[in-house]
């Protein structure tokens, strides 16, 4: 009687599965694949289909994948080609790398600096198969070779009189004296050469509006002489706007705080400070925080005229300018719900190669979206959002992003 026993439980068992198989119709419910696969069923007419980790192949992942290319020798996401055996080479795969990358393997990230592009003192950034120039004020562009410092005309008169105003005017001699914005400009002559603020004014600003949108890399200061009697801005602020509305401070190159630019040390002697980074705005604010006995200014304004073809270049999503996180979007998409296999945002590199090459929304609806955070540069955005209203299968998506960062 002893054998009989596992006989009926083998009996039972198979009775199980069967009714299982009835009710549920699903394969899946004990786990046919080998070796850490995923089972899935409804896959085409086979009633379950493995999903295999790398390097395991077979219906349900039981063999090992065969051949030089598994697993994949070639670095940073090369691709590896079987070469046909011809006998006359040693190699039986070769490694189509990634722009920016070298060697059999892709091993070596290409030093894009090696050529020293960035002209005029920048300092060059290494990226994929690119470089960044950080340029010092007044050097522009792509390879800091763009020398934007032109006398934008505060005294040579090209800013007009009506383009200059201020938070308040001192009135001197009876009031007779009016030391207005429209005299603010360097190397005035006269009695009354000089805006000054008036006493009562706590926070006092110089506003010249340039009527476009222009890039600003330096400010010279003076001060002037009233009744005889020195006076200047010591130390000032400066801030900009798009609008005439909203201003935003000139921020210390380290510290996240308004920087405090050295002003003047006598009515005369002409003082120069670079923005760095430039400033691309149509209206500029200089504020006094320091001044000797009156807030008394002659200034100077230094940039040049927006350059359109700079700002065409691509920002760096696939050189990498733009890092990994700096990229988010509102949902991802996983293959078979396998983490190895998410279409994560930052994979919406352009050209990015690979099994998963791209982001892809989780599901297809237009509240889907893909984020990117641009630089501390001033910017018109700097976030991007690409809403999709209309796709082929499901959401997914490459990008680059084209203009220019000053
Ligand atoms: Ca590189």
């Amino acid at each position: 009687m002893k054998s009989a026993r596992p006989w009926r439980a083998l009996l039972f068992l198979g009775l199980g599965l069967s009714l299982l198989l009835v009710v549920a119709g699903d394969f899946c419910e004990v786990n046919h694949c080998q070796n850490g696969g995923t089972c899935l069923t409804g896959i085409n007419e086979a009633p379950f289909f493995c999903i295999c980790p790398e390097g395991y192949v077979g219906i349900d992942c039981n063999e090992t994948e065969k051949g030089p290319c598994h697993p994949n020798p070639c670095h940073n996401n090369g691709e590896c080609q079987l070469v046909p055996n011809r006998g006359d080479v040693f190699t039986d795969y070769i490694c189509k790398c990634p722009a920016g990358y070298d060697g059999v393997h892709c091993q070596n990230n290409k030093n894009d600096c090696h050529s020293q592009p960035c002209k005029n003192g920048g300092t060059c950034l290494d990226l994929d198969g690119d470089y960044a120039c950080k340029c010092p004020s007044p050097f522009l562009g792509k390879t800091c070779h763009i020398r934007c410092a032109v006398l934008l005309g505060m005294e040579g008169g090209a800013i007009s009189d009506a383009q200059l105003s201020a938070s308040s005017v001192y009135y001197g001699f009876l009031g007779l004296q009016r030391w207005g914005p429209e005299l603010a400009r360097l190397n005035n002559q006269g009695i009354v050469n000089a805006w000054t603020s008036s006493n009562y004014d706590k926070s006092p600003w110089i506003q010249a509006n340039l009527l476009r949108k222009m890039r600003l890399t330096g400010v010279i200061t003076q001060g002037a002489r009233r009744v005889g009697q020195p006076e200047y801005v010591r130390a000032y602020k400066v801030a900009y706007s798009l609008d005439g509305r909203e201003f935003t401070f000139c921020k210390d190159e380290k510290q996240d705080i308004d920087k405090v630019f050295q002003g003047n040390t006598d009515y005369g002697t002409m003082q120069t400070n670079m923005f760095n980074p430039p400033i691309t705005a149509q209206f500029i604010r200089i504020y006094p925080v320091m001044c000797r006995r009156a807030c008394t200014l002659r200034f100077e304004l230094i940039g040049c005229e927006m350059n359109g073809k700079c700002c065409s270049e691509p920002l760096g999503m696939k050189s990498r300018l733009i890092s990994d996180q700096q990229i988010t979007a509102s949902s991802v998409f996983k293959t078979w719900g396998i983490d190895a296999l998410t279409w994560h945002p930052h994979y919406a590199r352009l050209d990015k190669m690979g099994k998963t090459n791209a982001w892809t929304a989780l599901h297809n609806g237009q509240s889907e979206w893909l984020q990117k955070n641009v630089f501390d540069v001033p910017f018109y955005a700097r976030f991007v959002r690409i809403l999709p209203v209309a796709w082929h299968n499901r959401i997914t998506l490459r990008v680059e992003l084209l203009g220019c960062d000053e």
